[in-house]
């Protein structure tokens, strides 16, 4: 038998005093009871690994119906665990995406709504008042880490965003995700510390975004190894392990100089393909995702703590096509339409996997209706942890468990994007889509997604009462923000004049920023609001391949890839409906 604990011998001798040994018999039978509590607590509390990928598309792994690339552990994981046909991410682009996930706060709720850049790097980040899944998570007791991209704030001005001010212990990895794009940087951060790496750096652009020439050390095998680390050394009590990888998000700056963003350390099966070298790059960096995923099961196992962990994979936001290489090839979208920045599926639908055996049982297929905000609830429940109460959150815990019917639904979701105008887009009872380009009194496109999941045929004119309705809701789903106003008033019409105005960059007027101000056919508030400002140009949409004006044009500030080249310019894909597009020089 177990000697007592010596606070229990200490509490016994005063049991001598005759009127509180009933008091003290019951606060000691409480407090036995609360240790037990809390043992079994901890026991049963899961750890939760959260493995991120940027920019992958729906159907761009072999579980999703990807035909080309081969990602073997993640269909592994598919088949041993749940895998979700219509989750959503929380935008379609990736500073949005992970600001929803961290807040449990829907797109016109959450704190960053969009890729701000060095203009205004605060409107990029997290405030001291926002409350994220790890904050609570640990608070609750998990231990917690961020390992990768975060781009949700930074040393500097946007230090209030740092990660282990929102309740990570430990990071390692990115802050700023436009540097996240080279995925051999000269250095990381480690908590907030840099740590120089053996990296040559080419500078492109002055966002620190470049290249290296001979890169040794690549960015996401170092976030897996530290994920391997992290697993190991945190056994004791429950983690939440932020695995945010960057793959296989294009290097932009390097696809503009060398012509091939696919930046990989080796083409592995792909090297004997008769492709271009961006098109191995690609497949080989999700087939190098893959074995990530794989790493990190294979050490769950090792430990045997796959019971206790639930990892989910994901993706950030719809894929994109800006490493040079053909993104037809792959068909990264799978059945849906669009790619990252686009509002249709495509663009925010992502794969979405749930793995933990022995309670997340094996080879199911889940159509619940989710999306990125939901992490929040369900890392609640799981944890038991206390959640703040202005979230837009459903747990999905009860899916994942087999409760389907205690399952709650979304009636709504919402989405918005601050590119080329303002765009929004929400989803009714996980059916009607309906989406607004441009403006807040476009006219609302109508897709019945049960039936047409390419979102091809616009139902709005027969679907009049369903239009309504998803109009009143866009008008209402946002609250105000003062960093992501929306750029045209209701009532307004966007003005588009009938012909662009073809003058010279010089012959132009200069805000009083120092900024070119814009005689633009776009609609000028979203080139205004833009911290992409600086250095554009207008060109209209008809003449779609310029000359070139340098060999170093100055890419979107600190935007995850917006741009694209054409000729020997960047293009911005956002505005290419728009009545112009805008390309990015030196001036
Ligand atoms: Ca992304």
């Amino acid at each position: 038998m177990l000697a007592a604990p010596p606070r229990f011998k200490a509490r016994a001798g005063v049991r001598a005093v005759r009127p509180n040994i009933s008091l003290f018999a019951v606060l000691l039978v409480l407090a036995l009871f609360t240790q037990s509590l809390h043992a079994a607590e901890s026991a049963t509390r899961p750890n939760i690994i959260f493995i991120l990928a940027d920019d992958l598309g729906y159907g761009e792994i072999g579980c999703y119906g990807q035909q080309v690339i081969h990602t073997p552990r993640i269909d592994q994981m598919a088949r041993e665990g749940m895998r979700f046909t219509q989750f959503y991410a929380g935008a379609t682009v990736c500073a949005p995406s992970r600001s929803v996930l961290m807040t449990g706060q829907h797109h016109g709720h959450t704190r960053v709504r969009g890729n701000a850049g060095k203009a205004n790097p605060l409107a990029q980040s997290l405030r001291s008042n926002d409350v994220t899944v790890a904050k609570v998570l640990q608070a609750a007791g998990y231990r917690t880490a961020l390992l990768g991209k975060w781009g949700l704030g930074d040393v500097g001005e946007a230090a209030q965003g740092l990660p282990r001010r929102h309740g990570f212990d430990y990071f390692f990895g990115f802050l700023n995700q436009h540097r996240a794009h080279n995925h051999y940087p000269d250095f990381l951060w480690r908590n907030e510390e840099k740590v120089p790496l053996p990296n040559d750096l080419v500078p492109v652009g002055d966002q620190g975004g470049g290249y290296a020439t001979n890169g040794t050390v690549y960015a996401d095998d170092l976030f897996a190894d530290e994920a391997v680390k992290f697993i190991g050394q945190n056994q004791a009590q429950p983690f939440f392990l932020f695995l945010s990888l960057v793959v296989p998000h294009a290097n932009n700056e390097r696809n503009h100089v060398l012509k091939n963003g696919a930046e990989v350390p080796d083409f592995g099966p792909y090297a004997g393909k008769p492709w271009p070298a961006p098109d191995k790059g690609h497949a080989a960096m999700v087939m190098r995702m893959d074995g990530y995923v794989g790493r990190v099961i294979d050490e769950l196992r090792r430990l045997k703590l796959d019971e206790r962990t639930l990892v989910i994979f994901t993706s950030d936001n719809g894929p994109h096509k800006e490493s040079g290489h053909n993104a037809e090839r792959f068909k990264p979208y799978g059945p849906l339409r669009g790619f990252k920045r686009d509002l249709t599926d495509g663009g925010i639908r992502v794969p979405f996997i749930a793995w933990w055996p022995g309670t997340v049982k094996p080879k199911k297929v889940s159509e619940h209706v989710g999306y990125f905000g939901d992490l929040m609830a369900t890392a609640g429940e799981l944890g038991r942890a206390s959640l703040p109460t202005n979230l837009d959150s459903i747990s999905f815990a009860p899916v994942l468990v087999g409760r389907k019917r205690q399952q709650q639904s979304h009636e709504w979701l919402y989405f918005e994007f601050h590119e080329g105008g303002f765009h929004s887009a929400a989803i009714l009872d996980g059916r009607w889509k309906g989406i607004r380009k441009g403006t807040t009194n476009a006219p609302v496109e109508l897709y019945d997604l049960n039936r047409d999941l390419g979102e091809t045929n616009n139902l709005a004119a027969k679907r009049a009462d369903l239009v309504g309705r998803i109009s009143r809701y866009l008008d209402l789903a946002r609250s105000e923000s003062a960093d992501w106003p929306v750029k045209v008033s209701p009532g307004k019409p966007a003005d588009v004049p009938a012909k662009a105005k073809r003058g010279s960059v010089n012959s132009r007027p200069r805000s009083s920023r120092g900024d070119e101000a814009l005689v633009s056919p776009v609609k000028p508030n979203a080139v205004r609001d833009s911290a992409t400002r600086q250095k554009l140009r207008i060109v209209p949409l008809t003449r779609r391949v310029f000359p070139a004006d340098s060999d170093l044009p100055q890419m979107e500030s600190g935007i995850c890839g917006r741009s694209e080249s054409v000729g020997d310019s960047w293009v911005d894909q956002s505005l290419l409906t728009s009545a112009a597009t805008i390309i990015y020089t030196t001036p």
